[in-house]
């Protein structure tokens, strides 16, 4: 299989909500995907970088810019994905544009040879349940009226976002208007430091799954876990198999988000899984607000046998009104692996080029 080229477009899809974290306001998406042209078939590609380095260093902008001038030129002469992604791996960071390269090769090669990402990565489940993530809001009645929706549409696990100020009194809320049997978790990215301990254990009343990125050190976290009983999830600072392998001996955390974009790849993320698997350590699968394109790898990815807690894996209406691609809905509490070629979904034509704001061709 020779490439030919790759196709990057930029395209913006509105919220149906704005989505806070304690990082910003969200009102739409700005995303690259790519579409990478090879002798045998096409596979897409979504890079998951937001258009400002809030999450994480990297951006849309830039990640456009390391595709197309670094890391398009270094696979080109690749003949299989495992060849591309060493090639790659002498350019030092940017993971989420990485990722979005390898993901669209990796479609490719497998629409090329009939398999399913699900098959290809080790999937052992036809569906995965769906948890949701839930934005900081204005008020906690408006907070109970969202988590209250999400609950009828059939989600197993909702994540509230926190920040300091918006922590225990929300979460006290929901337990209090849903009862202790709703799974539960919260999400800080990274908004606290080690002098919140005494205030971050007061969460400890609530019976949560887990406390996901309180700090933004890895090494605080060790201290951190000593201080409570909630479980650490990391997830901003997981940003590699052998890192994981690094925090779970260090004990700054007792769980694992995974991201493909975080860590470099799909490739990557399969070996996070399976580092975290031989540690006994329980994994799950995060989420970036994907369109039906990233959706689908990671629906696939989430049914590893290792992702024993449900995922942000949302339906595609969660966060737009009209998906390009699925949409992936949720049914009885859970979200279907696709089963086709590769992703096993394709971009809708029409609707991509509606949402595109840009569109270039690299060879
Ligand atoms: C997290 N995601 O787990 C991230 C953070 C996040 C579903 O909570 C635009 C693009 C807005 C990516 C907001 C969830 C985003 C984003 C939050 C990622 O930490
Ligand atoms: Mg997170």
């Amino acid at each position: 299989m020779k490439l030919e080229g790759v196709e990057l477009r930029r395209i913006r899809m509105p919220l149906r909500t704005p989505f806070r974290t304690s990082f910003g306001t969200e009102h739409e998406r700005d995303v690259l995907l790519l579409r990478a042209v090879t002798t045998e078939a096409e596979g897409w590609g979504e890079c998951v970088a937001m258009s400002e380095p809030l999450y994480s260093s990297e951006h849309v902008d830039g990640a456009a810019e390391v595709i197309s001038r670094f890391l398009v030129p270094a696979v080109s002469g690749a003949t299989s994905v495992a060849q591309a992604s060493v090639a790659m791996a002498r350019f030092k960071g940017h993971p989420m544009a990485k990722a979005a390269v390898e993901m669209a090769l990796l479609d490719a090669q497998l629409r090329a040879s009939g398999m399913s990402f699900g098959t290809f990565l080790g999937a052992v489940r036809p569906t995965v349940p769906a948890g949701v993530s839930v934005g900081i809001a204005s008020d906690i009645p408006s907070l109970l009226s969202t988590v209250e929706g999400f609950l009828a549409e059939g989600y197993v696990r909702i994540k509230l976002k926190i920040e300091p100020g918006w922590d225990v009194e929300p979460v006290r809320a929901v337990r209090g208007a849903f009862g202790d049997s709703v799974p539960l978790q919260v999400d800080a990215n990274a908004a606290y430091s080690l002098s919140d301990a005494r205030h971050l254990a007061r969460l400890d009343d609530f019976d949560l799954l887990l406390i996901e990125e309180p700090l933004d050190s890895l090494h605080d976290h060790v201290s951190l876990a000593r201080q409570l009983r909630t479980p650490i999830c990391l997830d901003e600072s997981i940003t590699s198999a052998r890192v994981a392998a690094e925090a779970i001996s260090a004990g700054a955390c007792q769980v694992v988000n995974i991201k493909a974009g975080r860590v470099g790849g799909y490739l990557e993320a399969r070996r996070v899984h399976d580092v975290c698997s031989a540690h006994g350590v329980p994994v799950w699968c995060g989420g970036m607000l994907e369109t039906g394109i990233g959706r689908a790898a990671n629906v696939a990815l989430a049914a590893l046998p290792g992702f024993v807690l449900p995922g942000d894996v949302s339906a595609s209406d969660r966060y737009f009104a009209e998906d390009v691609a699925g949409p992936f809905v949720v049914e009885e509490g859970s979200v279907r692996v696709p089963e086709g070629a590769g992703l096993g979904v394709v971009p809708d034509a029409g609707l991509l080029a509606s949402l595109t704001t840009s569109v270039v061709f690299v060879s």
